[in-house]
């Protein structure tokens, strides 16, 4: 199975053949705004992003995506399409626009206040608000049209990503029978009892089962789909071939674990700019002779922020000689702040900090810094360099690239990775420490052990890890894809 881009360009020529590759995906990967009257052009915090970037920037093909920036608009032609990366021009990618209703309704609404907390189980309620729901509808046509435009009437590989488009599928395919769709779905697929709550249930999933081919991070994520789906509608569910016949349609059900591009990574944290990046960060922040933690997460109440703070805490508590010598790290770009939920995370991540901060602190150290920002990815591979201990302690992920772009970045070993059980990535990173987030007393036991583990021990278990990052990067992600779709032409 290929690793490599330019194999992966040679599975995709061979596989779709004249087949046109359109991916279509709520946020773009390149945002254009004006700061302070400059151009700037920006890569969002998106799990999703960075895996599939490497791929378009291989395969070429067309990006579909919500253009969100300010100077988005002046930068493209007719037909609303830019070639990007901005110096190397890969693929095209085709904004659409949405007025601020619809963001509103569609992507904060749906998307954000019911999906992602129904497919969640983080305890947080979804709401369902029907106006909502009406936008969803509306843009996942929107985004219908745009898909349908740029296919013209060639053949096609359409490949959808993730909650925002559960209903495009079937919107497509109505349209054009003929074209290949493929639907991956990144964050969990919840179990049945769970998604049973939400009103327009039957909709989703009728919208979802017009793909040929619908993926999830996990064998349980396809095991709770098939579940949900059997019983609900009209259908022959096939536990053997794990596919669902709806009205005539089959929809194969398949996991295909994400990566990252691990090569690229290690390749960049090992060059002469990585390593004056990474002193450079030392020096500014006062970090020498420190131990260091580090969280870099999208801020979302998915990823176990509270609970992490909570954890160092009381490691502190316990084990006051790391007063002064360990300090913590946390890396987050605010994330959909617009959401009630969100900015009361933010409050209570900030009085949490402070607290804390002012329990341990001692003379001009404090335990932990929070650093808001949107990073460019070089530097976010200096932070991972500057690292003793990586903390993910999500408390419901599907996957969590953050722990696999950690251990690509730590090629010499020298650091431990503290993951949580109920993350994705846990699957294959079995030799990080692992910790059940809500286990405060076993997550401080967990930073002690990380912090004092014998070099051995960290290059061993990182040794291992990498190989698996390196084994199931994001070019085999997509190559495992498009080989099952292409089956099915
Ligand atoms: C969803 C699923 C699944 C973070 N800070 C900055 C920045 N990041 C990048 C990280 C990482 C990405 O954001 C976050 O990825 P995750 O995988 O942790 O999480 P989600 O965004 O929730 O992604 C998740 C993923 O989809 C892929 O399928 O793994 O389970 O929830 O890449 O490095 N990126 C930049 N600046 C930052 O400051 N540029």
């Amino acid at each position: 199975m290929t690793d490599d881009p330019q194999q992966l360009r040679s599975v995709v020529a061979q596989r779709l053949g004249e087949k046109k590759l359109i991916l279509v995906s709520n946020r773009e990967p390149y945002v254009h705004d004006y700061v302070g009257g400059e151009l700037k052009c920006t890569t969002p915090a998106s799990g999703l992003v960075t895996a599939l970037e490497p791929v378009m920037c291989a395969c070429g093909g067309t990006w579909v995506a919500h253009g969100s920036g300010n100077a988005d608009r002046e930068l493209v032609d007719g037909e609303n399409r830019i070639i990007v990366p901005p110096h190397a021009g890969n693929y095209c990618l085709k904004r659409v626009w949405l007025s601020k209703a619809e963001e509103e309704g569609y992507y904060y609404g749906f998307a954000n206040q019911t999906l992602w907390p129904l497919c969640h189980l983080a305890h947080t309620r979804p709401r369902f608000d029907a106006v909502h729901w009406r936008t969803y509808k509306a843009v996942n046509w929107k985004f219908a049209q745009a898909v349908l435009q740029e296919a013209g009437s060639d053949p096609a590989l359409v490949f959808v990503q993730d909650y925002h488009f559960a209903l495009l599928p079937k919107m497509l395919k109505e349209n054009r029978p003929d074209l290949l769709i493929a639907h991956f779905w990144h964050i969990p697929w919840p179990n049945r009892e769970a998604f049973a709550i939400c009103p327009w249930g039957n909709e989703l999933l009728e919208g979802l089962l017009g793909n040929d081919l619908l993926g999830f991070q996990t064998q349980q994520h396809c095991n709770n789909f098939m579940r949900t789906v059997d019983g609900a509608l009209e259908n022959i569910v096939d536990y053997e071939q794990f596919a669902v016949l709806h009205r005539g349609h089959r929809t194969l059900v398949r996991p295909f674990p994400i990566g990252v591009d691990s090569e690229a990574i290690s390749r960049y944290a090992q060059s002469p700019e990585a390593v004056a990046h990474t002193d450079r960060l030392k020096h500014e922040l006062g970090l020498s002779g420190q131990m260091v933690g580090l969280g870099v997460d999208r801020i979302d109440y998915t990823k176990g922020i509270p609970e992490r703070f909570l954890a160092i805490d009381r490691f502190l508590e316990r084990h006051p000689e790391y007063q002064k010598k360990f300090t913590f790290l946390q890396i987050g770009p605010v994330s959909r702040i617009n959401i009630n939920e969100y900015k009361a995370l933010n409050d209570e991540l900030y009085h949490l900090m402070v607290d804390i901060n002012h329990k341990h602190g001692a003379d001009r150290w404090t335990p932990i810094h929070m650093i808001k920002g949107n990073y460019p990815r070089e530097a976010l591979v200096a932070f991972f360099r500057l690292a003793d201990v990586c903390i993910v302690s999500s408390v419901d992920d599907a996957m969590n690239l953050v722990a696999k772009e950690f251990v690509s970045a730590r090629p010499d070993g020298n650091a431990a990775l503290i993951l949580s059980r109920f993350a994705g990535a846990a699957e294959e990173l079995s030799e990080a420490v692992l910790v059940n987030p809500y286990d405060i007393d076993g997550f401080a036991d967990a930073i002690k052990q990380a912090l004092e583990m014998p070099q051995q021990e960290k290059e061993r278990r990182m040794a291992r890890m990498w190989q698996a990052v390196a084994e199931n990067n994001t070019y085999k992600w997509a190559t495992k894809i498009i080989t099952e779709i292409s089956r099915l032409a």
